[in-house]
């Protein structure tokens, strides 16, 4: 018989006799390998004997239709994939808590809203929009910020995104804005990107979406982490309480470390360097111990404040801004665990709308109430057959009873003869008029029409408003943003559309944009079904700058080292930053780490080559005078510094590095974010600092943008 010449088998070495077998409590027999590991089974219990090799007619021979093992194994690996989700494929997720401030039973009958300090199971998943499973993080996309509570009078899902408008007024035209942004169908291309003509033909179509563009073109749609994002559940939703009274509700998601965003520049080569720069985040935060954390804050209101608007409140493309109506914090969810197993989580949950609880209803926002139609039927594709909820992740955590049965993958069905309502046995749930969830009895009157309300016509003042409330960096952002978008759009008649938008809502805008895309004159403005209101006060709470962070904290700094670099001043940044409830990484010429100057060896988390600048919120320069000679012949040390720099970043560094600075184009007079740590007592003095995050105002002579 042929002897076996590729991987050796198990079977080679261990025989039956080695395995040990033990009966559990049940009589259920254990099988232990001879390593006392369990015996590897197939999906039907049975031991394997050999997991290297298929059967087969000689060791050369022709594979063998008995080998069932092979077949299951893989038939099981073909069908490992399930659809991806048709929009916010690209998401990642993790456990935590609800945790309620006050009673709110004023205004809702929702139970988790009764009890103080009372903390409720949830879920929560971000995700970009456009960009399939496998895209890049740092898209130019909305973020999802999809919440599930699982809470005791069933899961309550608060499906929001980061931007708290939306590109159009009516779900039915949700196909098309999508359509438009994903790639185009005959190329395929280009992925995760709205920078291409389809995406801007559509919107320069559709006036409606031009404050949700300004927001998208903003900094707040490549931001710097999930846990420095606001999440908004967009819609105007009601709150309803015992006695069946209204008030409605806007949700709002405050980041307890402040906003932070990444400069486009940056996003571009972040997406080279690590392309999953944002779960690594997350993962590594949460991982440390480090929780992110949100305010649930709400925006509380009747009918009366409504009508004081020019825009209705069911409109998806407004806001009511803070200054107007503040923000109340009514709670907090912190995320402290990662799942175990991202497919069985992170890819089965199903978020859906219209999982509210008792107390929390719908307003009649148009884009809200085609939502709630289109979720299930997302789910049943998706997940491949109306038994979903029978995943472990899409469960109610409180009892709940009903007589559905049945279907694809049943895992919970009726025990015993009872399977409808109402029944003579006496047994199984019934309904309950007090305390099952109760519609508000709205009442509604009118035509059956296909009708756009007039209250919903005014496109372009709040997008103004929005373009008025940023500061001055911010609104080169969205400049930049724009220019870089339509340069991309080879078609000319598009990009004069949009630029003829611009011009209702703001001239120097719409002038810049046309002029850096060349344009020998200027368009007309659009046609605006009514003029842009000038008197809207900017709302700094849109400005992600007048929101930024005070402190380090849950940032984290690149420390470029080399052999013979400063002990003293490396170890009191560690102190510092530790202090500041921030994290490091060291760079150094090799991943093997570095000598100090006291003859400690330290380790290194990035060769130069793997950990350029861009995945560092601020940079200390630290090589010594021989080290830098070294780094002097490393592209990747030039661009590391060079970087830092043109992104504003706050630069620490020691003597030694200043040929390396200058190398990478760092010049004198050097600004207040270059600061030299000629000893360890300059450290605290930087590490304050970089509480400021950006030296913005280094930006025009840098030319970032
Ligand atoms: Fe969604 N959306 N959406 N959406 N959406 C989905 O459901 C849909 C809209 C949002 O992490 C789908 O499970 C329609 C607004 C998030 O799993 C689908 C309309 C907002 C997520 C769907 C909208 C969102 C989704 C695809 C127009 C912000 C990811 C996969 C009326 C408030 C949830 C899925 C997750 C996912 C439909 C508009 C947020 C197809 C028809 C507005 C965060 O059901």
């Amino acid at each position: 018989m042929a002897k076996k010449t590729s991987q050796t088998s198990p079977s080679d070495n261990a025989t039956i006799h080695d395995q040990k077998l033990h009966r559990g409590a049940g009589g259920e027999l254990h099988q232990f390998a001879e390593d006392g590991k369990p015996v590897l089974t197939t999906a039907q219990g049975g031991p394997v004997s050999d997991d290297q090799n298929t059967l087969r007619l000689g060791a050369r021979g022709p594979a063998l239709i008995d080998d069932f093992h092979f077949r299951e194994k893989i038939f099981h690996f073909d069908h490992e994939r399930i659809p991806e989700r048709v929009v916010h494929a690209r998401g990642y997720g993790a456990h935590g808590y609800f945790e309620t401030y006050e009673s709110l039973a004023a205004y809702t009958r929702a139970d988790l809203f009764q009890r103080p300090g009372e903390k409720t199971p949830a879920f929560v998943r971000f995700s970009t929009v456009a960009g399939s499973k496998g895209s890049f993080d740092l898209a130019r996309d909305v973020r999802g910020f999809a919440v599930k509570i699982y809470t005791q009078q069933g899961n309550w899902d608060l499906v929001g995104n980061n931007i708290p408008v939306f590109f159009i007024q009516d779900a039915i035209k949700f196909p098309d804005v999508i359509h438009s942004v994903k790639p185009e169908p005959d190329k395929e291309f280009p992925q995760a990107q709205s920078a291409h003509d389809n995406f801007w033909d559509f919107i320069s179509l559709t006036p409606e979406s031009m404050h949700m563009i300004m927001w998208v073109m903003s900094d707040r749609a490549i931001p710097r982490s999930f846990r420095f994002m606001e999440g908004f559940g967009v819609h105007t939703f009601r709150f309803v309480n015992a006695a069946d009274e209204s008030t409605f509700v806007k949700f709002h998601w405050k980041p307890k470390l402040g906003l932070q965003s990444v400069a486009w520049n940056e996003a571009v080569k972040i997406n080279g360097a690590d392309p999953d720069f944002h779960r690594r985040d997350l993962w590594q935060s949460i991982q440390s111990g480090n929780f992110p954390e949100w305010e649930l804050c709400v925006q509380l209101f009747d009918q009366d404040f409504a009508d004081t608007f020019d825009f209705d409140i069911l409109d998806p493309t407004k806001i009511i801004p803070e200054e107007i109506l503040p923000v109340k914090p009514i709670g907090r969810l912190v995320l402290d665990r990662m799942p175990e197993n991202f497919f069985a989580e992170t890819e089965q949950v199903a978020f859906m709308t219209q999982n509210v609880p008792p107390g929390i209803d719908f307003s009649n926002d148009p884009l809200l109430q085609g939502r709630n139609f289109s979720y299930l039927d997302t789910q049943l594709k998706r997940l491949g057959g109306p038994n979903f909820t029978h995943l472990p992740i899409n469960a109610p955590k409180c009892p709940f009873h009903n007589f559905q049965q049945d279907g694809h993958m049943a895992m919970r069905n009726p025990v015993g003869r009872v399977n409808y309502q109402p029944n003579s046995w006496n047994q199984g749930p019934r309904e309950s008029p007090v305390q099952g969830y109760r519609h508000f009895p709205a009442e509604e009157q009118g035509a059956k029409v296909r009708l756009r309300p007039e209250s919903f016509a005014d496109h372009y003042s709040q997008a103004r408003q929005f373009y008025i409330s940023q500061t001055p960096p911010e609104q080169r952002h969205i400049a930049a943003a724009l220019i870089f978008e339509l340069s991309k759009v080879e078609t000319p008649v598009i990009r004069e559309r949009m630029v003829s938008h611009l011009f209702n809502i703001d001239e120097t805008l719409a002038s810049k944009v046309g002029h850096a895309l060349g344009f020998k004159s200027m368009p007309k403005p659009a046609d605006a079904a009514m003029p842009t209101r000038q008197d809207l006060e900017p709302s700094p709470a849109l400005s992600i700058v007048e929101r930024g962070p005070k402190r380090f904290e849950g940032r984290k700094l690149g420390i470029l080292v080399s052999d013979g670099t400063d002990a003293a001043i490396f170890k009191s940044l560690l102190a510092e930053i530790t202090e500041q409830k921030a994290a490091f990484e060291v760079i150094a010429p090799k991943i093997g780490g570095v000598t100090l100057s006291d003859g400690n060896w330290i380790e290194a988390h990035q060769m130069i080559d793997g950990g350029p600048s861009v995945l560092y919120d601020a940079v200390a320069l630290l090589p010594s005078a021989e080290g830098t000679g070294d780094l002097l012949k490393e592209a990747t040390a030039r661009d590391f510094v060079a970087d830092a720099f043109v992104h504003c970043k706050y630069i620490g560094y020691v003597e030694t590095a200043l040929p390396l600075m200058q190398k990478a184009g760092i010049a004198d007079p050097l600004d207040e974010g270059v600061m030299a740590l000629a000893a360890a007592k300059d450290v605290p003095a930087f590490i304050k600092a970089l509480g400021k995050l950006r030296v913005w105002g280094r930006e025009p002579s840098v030319k970032l943008n």
